[in-house]
């Protein structure tokens, strides 16, 4: 690994969801339960939360320090690039596009997993293939309204089933914190691939490195086969 873990700045301190010790209550009350502890640790600014039972648990990131905002009737994804129709999207366009739930464990590259996070929203190939991809076309970068941070696929990648438009997580509309109202999933990749606060998708010649692929980390990020790492695959 590089010299620089790809956490980001943690927003305020570490979050324990506590799934994991909740799976037997089911569903609905894991979710609640988990909810009630988000809202825990975002009073405890000491992070004391993180001691909680579970053991794992999602890590709050945000490269900028901050949580930007688009509230889900400002939210626009604009698709560009090497495409013959490009569109925007709003949450309720991308509503109408055909869903797919994918339930795979959530892994950062400094170690942490989180097992059968659940999630929903749109294949990206959806909106990629939508806008019609010239013959030019090889990859995707994807854009953040954090302003900062960037992610890339190829076109190939972009077209799997696992790689989602997200816009719901564990039964739930995708948190702010978590990148909503819209973020990227590559479930078969390590998390920093998985763009929070997505606002644009442009169609590309090539792969263009991302935020933390500038910095050292593999830019074809399977987990448990890049980045030195022997982790189980997801
Ligand atoms: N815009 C943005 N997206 C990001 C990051 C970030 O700092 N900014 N961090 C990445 C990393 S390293 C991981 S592990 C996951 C963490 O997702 P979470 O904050 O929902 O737990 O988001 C990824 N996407
Ligand atoms: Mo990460």
């Amino acid at each position: 690994m590089g010299e620089e873990p790809p956490q980001g700045t943690p927003v305020g301190r570490r979050i324990v969801l506590g799934l994991l010790a909740l799976g037997g209550l089911g569903i609905v009350a894991g979710r609640a339960v988990s909810e009630a502890l988000d809202a825990l640790a975002r009073r405890d600014p000491t992070g004391l939360a993180a001691a909680l039972p579970g053991g794992v648990g999602f890590r709050y990131y945000s490269v900028t320090g901050e949580e930007p905002l688009r509230t889900s009737a400002d939210y626009r994804l604009v698709v560009t690039g090497r495409v013959t129709h490009p569109a925007t999207y709003a949450l309720a366009d991308l509503a109408a596009l055909p869903q797919r739930r994918v339930v795979r464990d959530f892994q950062c590259v400094t170690g942490w997993r989180v097992p059968s996070v659940a999630w929903t929203g749109v294949p990206l190939r959806e909106v990629v293939d939508r806008a019609v991809p010239d013959g030019s076309a090889r990859a995707v970068t994807l854009r953040s309204f954090d302003g900062a941070y960037t992610e890339s696929l190829t076109l190939e990648q972009a077209r799997r089933d696992d790689v989602l438009v997200a816009t719901g997580m564990q039964g739930a509309p995708l948190s702010r914190a978590h990148g909503g109202p819209v973020r990227l999933l590559v479930a078969p990749m390590y998390g920093y691939k998985s763009l929070k606060w997505l606002a644009e998708v442009e169609v590309t010649d090539r792969v263009e490195a991302g935020y933390w692929e500038q910095r050292g980390y593999d830019v074809d990020a399977w987990v448990g086969r890049s980045n030195g790492r022997r982790d189980e695959p997801v």
